[in-house]
């Protein structure tokens, strides 16, 4: 899963994506690319959201922390997905010599209104098995709402305070160990509303399927 300080990071996506992986028994790592353009504070608030992730920090185009990536990936089959213009053709480029993925500005993106990369390809190079994929922003995944807090990893140390058994982490208040959690700044705020907002999503297409 690949993010950048630009365009600017739709966590939601990592999130889903994020719990993709593990229905599919696919191990997630983050990659924040263009380190170049990156401040502190924004790697912090990353690092600190998805601090249960293996994170990489690169640039694709200076060639920054490239090896020890191409080291961890090394022997697996990989595939890199994330919002269009985040760098995937580009870290794909860098790995591998020859593989020539056509790269864009921006700009020329949005202007253009489509991604540069069509397809789905993956390369063969030495010991890397890697996959391009064009830039996405939308993905549907098939969980039920009640289960959905086991795939939010860091919520698991607070539900046995939780009081009620089947506490939906939601509206309980303070009587739920995650909420408390939250207001104690032990949960990240961001994530948790990005929860919610999820339940919520998630909750509405169940019942519109089975009610
Ligand atoms: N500053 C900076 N820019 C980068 C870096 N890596 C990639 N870019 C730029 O980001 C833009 C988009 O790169 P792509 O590799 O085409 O992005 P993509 O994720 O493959 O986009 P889609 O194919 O549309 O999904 C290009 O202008 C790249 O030059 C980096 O490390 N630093
Ligand atoms: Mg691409
Ligand atoms: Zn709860």
């Amino acid at each position: 899963m690949i993010i950048a300080p630009e365009p600017k990071p739709d966590l939601y996506l990592i999130d889903k994506l994020y719990i993709y992986c593990i229905l599919n028994r696919i191990e997630p790592i983050l990659i924040i690319n263009k380190c170049d353009i990156c401040d502190q504070a924004f790697l912090d608030d990353i690092c600190q959201q998805y601090y249960f992730l293996k994170i990489f920090v690169i640039s694709a185009k200076n060639l920054i922390n490239i090896s020890s990536l191409k080291d961890y990936i090394k022997s697996s089959i990989c595939v890199v997905s994330g919002q269009s213009a985040v760098g995937k053709s580009s870290l794909i480029n860098s790995l591998i010599p020859n593989a020539v993925q056509n790269v864009q500005e921006l700009s020329h993106k949005i202007n253009r209104g489509k991604h540069t990369t069509r397809v789905n390809e993956i390369f063969l190079y030495e010991d890397l098995k890697i996959a391009d994929t064009p830039g996405f922003s939308s993905l549907d995944l098939n969980i039920e709402y009640k289960e959905l807090y086991k795939y939010f990893p860091e919520f698991l140390d607070y539900i046995d305070k939780c009081k009620y058994l089947n506490c939906s982490h939601i509206k309980e208040g303070n009587v739920c160990g995650v909420y408390n959690a939250v207001n104690e700044n032990k949960i990240n705020k961001s994530r948790y509303d990005r929860f919610v907002y999820m339940y919520n999503k998630l909750k509405e297409e169940w019942e519109k399927k089975y009610d």
